[in-house]
């Protein structure tokens, strides 16, 4: 315990700076012993890379999974449906299945308080907890981080810029990683959650063009992520040569997700171009938790199409 204590405080009065074999050097100096300066040495080069890792921001993160995993896998909770043991049930299975982040948010939120969930989601989990906000109260110091969406397929103020000038502060005070992600609703066989709350229309899902030219904005406006959404629970899901058209113009990440129900469509928007795959209602149900790993599996580019 003290040796963790006195690592910390080395390391953080360095800010990351000292490289692993300085900071290895200084410290076996301290130890005399043959065996516990070996012990020591590899102790503290193995902590000074898990206090380097924990670093990294979120998005960087996910830019390192895409990297070496071809793609991201990302499951969405709500905490409407996801109660009690079964939180910490589903969390571990995410944990074991290959999952690589939670977010966790929504466009209504019916029942539960959302400051006790997202800490329940918090302290169930190491994998990045992410907001996916659907209103300015669900920014929580208790997540990662928060992607800091924009719905720029739509023409309402509001949901461009209104909520964020309010959520901004609340974000800065949070101390979590807002992620600028340029958030576009596809339209996909019916009105959904999204497009009714925000009061905004969705893209129509035979005008790619229109999508690439939205998608390419935010990428010139700074943007980090583009996020194609046909919406909770949708018919159809956005159409794979949107994304295809997309992600062949955009040099952002592309997400996608909604209406995402099995493997082999995950596979088909992996193999589209798109760098993250969402999915939210096909996991709400139990049944399919045992569907987990062949779904992280496709996205990681192992399935046979
Ligand atoms: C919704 O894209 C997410 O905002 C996930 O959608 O619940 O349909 O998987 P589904």
């Amino acid at each position: 315990m003290k040796m963790v204590i006195l690592i910390q405080t080395d390391f953080g009065a360095t800010d990351g700076l000292m490289s692993a074999s300085s900071a290895g050097s200084v410290l076996r100096g301290c130890v005399k012993t043959p065996f516990i300066k070996d012990f020591f040495f590899v102790s503290c080069v193995l902590i000074y890379f898990s206090l380097f890792v924990e670093r990294m921001s979120v998005y960087k993160k996910l830019l390192s999974i895409i990297e070496k995993k071809k793609a991201c896998s990302l499951i969405l909770i709500d905490p409407d449906k996801l109660k009690g043991e079964d939180i910490k049930n589903f969390l571990q299975k995410c944990e074991e299945n290959g999952v690589d982040g939670i977010l966790v948010g929504g466009s209504l939120m019916m029942s539960g308080d959302f400051d006790d969930f997202i800490l329940a989601v918090r302290q169930a989990t190491s994998l990045p907890v992410i907001i996916f906000p659907g209103g300015v109260s669900q920014v929580n110091p208790n997540a990662d981080a928060i992607l800091f969406l924009s719905i720029i397929s739509g023409r309402n103020p509001e949901h461009l810029i209104g909520k964020h000038v309010l959520a901004a502060p609340l974000i800065k005070k949070s101390g979590i990683e807002p992620i600028s992600t340029g958030y576009m609703l596809i339209e996909s066989g019916g009105r959904t959650t999204a497009e009714y709350i925000s009061g905004s229309a969705p893209i129509p899902r035979n005008k790619p063009e229109i999508a690439v030219a939205t998608a390419l904005a935010a990428e010139y406006l700074g943007m980090k992520l583009v996020y194609l959404e046909a919406g909770s629970g949708a018919q159809f899901h956005v159409p794979f040569e949107m994304v295809k058209a997309v992600t062949s113009y955009c040099s952002i990440p592309v997400i996608v997700g909604g209406g995402i129900r099995d493997a082999a469509t995950a596979a088909k928007m992996v193999k589209a171009g798109a760098k993250i795959i969402v999915v939210g209602n096909h996991f709400e149900d139990k049944d399919n938790w045992k569907g987990l790993k062949e779904f992280t599996d496709a996205v990681h580019g192992h399935f046979e199409t």
